[in-house]
This record gives structure tokens, sequence and C-alpha cells, in this order.
């Protein structure tokens, strides 16, 4: 299964209600008061065999909860954004105020976001585009957000809610405090969105009253951990098959059945005021498993490069199109992995339905003109004929 597979919302069009302040107001605050009082009481209360039934009954709780705040935050009504994705793909800008986002926005995709020194200057999405090879990248530029976003402070719930609709998260991060990625990992996990991980293979299948039999388990987590998380969801009765790691929250996320899995990198912005950078992004990349790029935003320096970089991640390429008897071809960007079935898709579902072959060159081809069915994969730089 592809890592990016949250556009779970309206594919072309994205809209947000934002709210203004701090946190939101009434039912949702005290929600949110509600999550971290059960979440201390969740960290506070250690594992062994008398807690072992309460902490599955606060873990239930806590996912409920989260799922309470998600509805009631879906219900408010504030200042808005609406912005419709465009391109071939969109990257999201996210980072703490003043980390240089609209600074970055500006350089990458032309466009005049304002910037200043002081926090919350953007406070609504800003689009903009880029284009790289034949790809034009929707860009947006965020809010910043702060600690405590999951839970609404500075409005942050909406502007992750924005960044999670993206096909590649950016984060932008002051080299002055490196520490502000750590956060903001964070920030995104307490929302159950996962960075640069593979969706989690768990299969959980009827156990016919045989009880909670865990027949495959490489998750790293004991059994008992894992049976206390299941009952905590009210499943007993099953046969669970766990195939890789993933630790006790993002299982409870994916039994709550909203977990979210993004691809990201991180623009490492400001470094014309550190010489250390290059030692700086090194570090942070090892201690969070993430490709950084730094950059200045100011100065430019090494924009270019972050275009490139967040082309490779977007894992898109471009087939060309060619008519039959035309000399012309027709450039079309699609994902890597791409068929032929998947370009007639995208030229027409109805010329899809009747494509049968198609005549290609390139890469993918072992011979110049060669003729293939539809579910030949194509490679970058192929030329595609239908005929
Ligand atoms: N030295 C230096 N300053 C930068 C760089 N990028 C941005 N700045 C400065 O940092 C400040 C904040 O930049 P913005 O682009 O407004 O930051 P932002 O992340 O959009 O901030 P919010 O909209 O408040 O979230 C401005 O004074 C910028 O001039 C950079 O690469 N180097
Ligand atoms: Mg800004």
């Amino acid at each position: 299964m592809p890592p990016q597979e949250c556009h779970n919302g309206d594919k072309d069009g994205v809209k947000f209600k934002r709210r203004k302040g701090k946190v939101f107001s009434g039912e949702a605050t005290l929600l949110s008061t509600e999550l971290k009082r059960l979440q201390d009481e969740y960290a506070n209360t250690s594992y062994n065999k008398a807690t072992n039934k309460h902490l599955g009954i606060l873990r239930a709780k806590i996912a409920k909860v989260k799922r309470s705040i998600e509805a009631s935050g879906r219900h408010k009504v504030g200042a808005g954004f609406f912005v419709k994705k465009s391109g071939d793909a969109t990257v999201a800008l996210v980072g703490f105020p003043s980390a240089g986002k609209s600074s970055l926005i500006n350089r990458l995709a032309n466009t005049d976001s304002k910037t200043a020194g002081y926090a919350f200057t953007t406070t609504s999405l800003i689009p903009g585009m880029f284009t790289y090879k034949n790809a034009r990248i929707q860009v947006f530029d965020l809010p910043g957000i702060i600690e405590g976003a999951h839970i609404g402070a500075g409005g942050g719930r909406t502007v992750l809610a924005a960044a999670k609709m993206a096909d590649l998260i950016t984060f932008v991060v002051d080299i002055a405090d490196p520490a502000q990625l750590g956060i903001i990992l964070d920030e995104l996990k307490g929302l159950d969105i996962f960075v640069n991980r593979q969706r989690p293979d768990v299969s959980v299948q009827d156990s016919r009253n045989q009880g909670f039999l865990l027949e495959i388990n490489e998750s790293g987590l004991s059994k008992k951990v894992i049976e206390t998380v299941f009952a905590g969801f009210n499943i007993y009765n099953s046969v669970v098959r766990i195939r890789q790691r993933i630790d006790e929250d993002e299982l409870i996320a994916l039994l709550g059945g909203k977990s979210c899995y993004v691809n990201a990198i991180v623009a490492l912005n400001k470094v014309d005021t550190n010489d250390s950078y290059a030692t700086i992004a090194a570090q942070l990349g090892k201690k969070y498993s993430i490709e950084v790029v730094p950059i200045s935003a100011m100065t430019g320096r090494n924009i270019d490069l972050l275009a490139k970089r967040i082309y490779d991640n977007l894992h898109i390429m471009t087939v060309l199109l060619q008519p039959k008897g035309s000399a012309k071809s027709e450039p079309m960007v699609v994902k890597e992995g791409s068929t032929v079935l998947d370009v007639a898709r995208r030229i027409h579902t109805r010329f899809a339905e009747e494509v049968r072959c198609a005549y290609i060159d390139g890469p993918s081809a072992k011979f110049r003109n060669q003729r293939v069915g539809t579910g030949h994969i194509l490679l970058d730089g192929d030329t595609v004929s239908f005929r």
C-alpha cells in the first residue's frame, strides 16, 4: 500500500474552517481538557495485571474523545479558507511561526505571501505553483503551528487538516531551533498522522468464539499489550496478524480507523545564519530518519535543490503521449508505477474501457514501438501511442 493515502476528503476541493484564537471554544475545549486528563492518567498508570483492564478502558476512552474532538471541529463555523487542489501534485509547508514558510513559498513559487519578523503573519492558506521538469507542483503556505496544535492551539487542527491533504509535507524548521521538528512530529502524531511510514499490515478476522488468537506478531509489542489494546475496542474473539513493527499509539490509531500516513521532508531554513548547518542537518536527519535539505529562503541558497527533492519525493514521472501518425508528443505527469491503463484512464474513463494495447518507446520498451498490454508498467520518459 502506498504511504500517502490521506486523501480521504474531497480530492479536488479542500474546504476548511479556521478558528481564531488559541483554542476553540465551548464543547471542544472541554473535550480537549478531558483528553489531556485521560492521557495524563494513562501515562501515570504503570502496567501490571491489576491495571491491565483499566488501561484498556482508558485507551478506548482516549480514542473516543479524539473522535469527538474531530467531530466537534467539523461543525464549528469560523473564518474559513478554501482552496482548490490543482496541478499534478500538492506540497504543504508546515512549521513554527516565523520559520520562513512564506519566504520559502515566495522563492519557490513566485507568490507574494506576506512575511514579517513576528509570529502568525500568515493567517490563511496561500496557494502557489511551481514547475519542475514537466510537473506543475502546487504549494500551500500555511499559518504557523505551535505546541498544542493537535488539540486546537492557534487554530492548529485546521492547519494540520489542510497539510494532510497534500501529497508531501515540507516541514520548515528554523536552524536556530531544530527541536521544533520533534514538536511538530508529535503534534501530527497527536492527530494520528504518521510521517514516512507504510500503513501497518494488521489483519483481524473472526475467531468463531475461540478467543483472542495472535497468530502473527512482528509488532515488537508483547501479546498482553496487544490484547489490552484490542479489548479497549471490544475486540475479543479474533484472529490477529501483525506483520510489521508498530507502536502502541499507532495500533490504537489504526483500530480507531483514523490513522493517516503522509510523506515528508525537512527544509532546514536560515542556514545563512549558521556555519554549522551541515552538521545540524545531518544530526536532525539521523534523529528523525527524515531527509533534511539545508536552505536559505532569504538568500535563495539550495532552493533549486529543494525543488528537486520535493519532485523526487512526490514519486511522479512524465510520460509522453504521441497521437497516432503525429511527430509531436504531449507530456503527462503520472504517479510512479503507473500502467498503460492508468494513462488511458487519465485521458478518459470511456477510452480506458476500450483500450487493449499501446505502442511504447523509451526506458521501459525492449525495442522501438513495442506493442504492450494495458498492464504494462511505464517508466519516466516513456512515449506512449494508442492506435
Ligand atoms: N536570515 C534569514 N531570515 C529569514 C530566512 N527566511 C525567512 N527569514 C525571516 O524570518 C522572518 C519570518 O519569515 P516568514 O517567511 O514570515 O515566516 P513564516 O514561517 O511564514 O511565519 P508565519 O506566517 O508567522 O508562520 C522574516 O523576518 C524573514 O525575513 C532565511 O533564510 N534567513
Ligand atoms: Mg507566513
